[in-house]
């Protein structure tokens, strides 16, 4: 506890903490249902906390079954670039796109929903993936005076990452909570996905130093 002093303009950031994310959902991450408790415990070391959720219509662009003949973790070229295809997971109201039971919702000022267009994925909190469709929570952070993202939540090298990538591209500081995400690593993402929030200017840090 205690290298940084957390203060008005400092956020708790949590991505996509949702039962298909967890162990027995449809995308589970490994181990993903561990970062609940460490992220309870950030939460009131913070003023202010955001959730996101990934929430996707029915036969979203990048679920693998809206495309005959491909599978799960196969790419796709999109009209915007190379799409990973998924597993169908968090479609908009099931129980799959519902968060972890677990988790702490109470303090979220915002729950911002991403991935909702059914032709573009959104990894990122601030951008689809065509990396110009702005979800708008630049400009809410922005209005509401935050300096300083304490990133958590799934996957490391997916959401956060891209989250994380973009946070510093919007001007804000980032700092990611290593012990409170955990990645799908899918062929070498998250080493490229950790090389990648370096070089941009993310902090990484565990929750003990908080
Ligand atoms: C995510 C893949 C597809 C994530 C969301 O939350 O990291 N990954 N949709
Ligand atoms: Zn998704």
């Amino acid at each position: 506890m205690g290298d940084f002093s957390i203060g008005a303009k400092d956020l708790l950031f949590v991505i996509d903490v949702q039962n298909d994310f967890c162990p027995g959902g449809a995308l589970a991450v490994p181990d993903g249902d561990a970062v609940v408790p460490v992220i309870n415990a950030l939460m009131p070391r913070f003023q202010h906390v955001v959730l996101t959720q990934d929430w996707h219509p029915a036969g979203h662009q990048s679920f693998a079954s809206t495309h005959p003949g491909s599978d799960p973790f196969q790419t796709f070229a999109a009209e915007y670039g190379e799409q990973v295809l998924w597993p169908e997971h968090c479609v908009q109201g099931s129980a799959g796109a519902a968060f972890h039971p677990k988790l702490e919702t109470v303090p979220a000022e915002l729950i911002l929903r991403k991935g909702f267009r059914p032709g573009i994925d959104s990894y990122s909190a601030f951008y689809e993936n065509d990396r110009t469709t702005e979800t708008g929570l630049a400009g809410y952070l922005r209005e509401r005076g935050f300096a300083r993202l304490f990133l958590t939540g799934l996957a490391t090298d997916f959401c956060v990452a891209w989250s994380a990538l973009d946070a510093r591209r919007e001007g804000f500081a980032a700092v990611l909570v290593e012990d409170a995400c955990r990645a799908i690593d899918l062929d070498g993402s998250l080493d490229k996905a950790r090389a990648e929030m370096a070089a941009a200017g993310v902090s990484f840090v565990t929750s003990q130093a908080i």
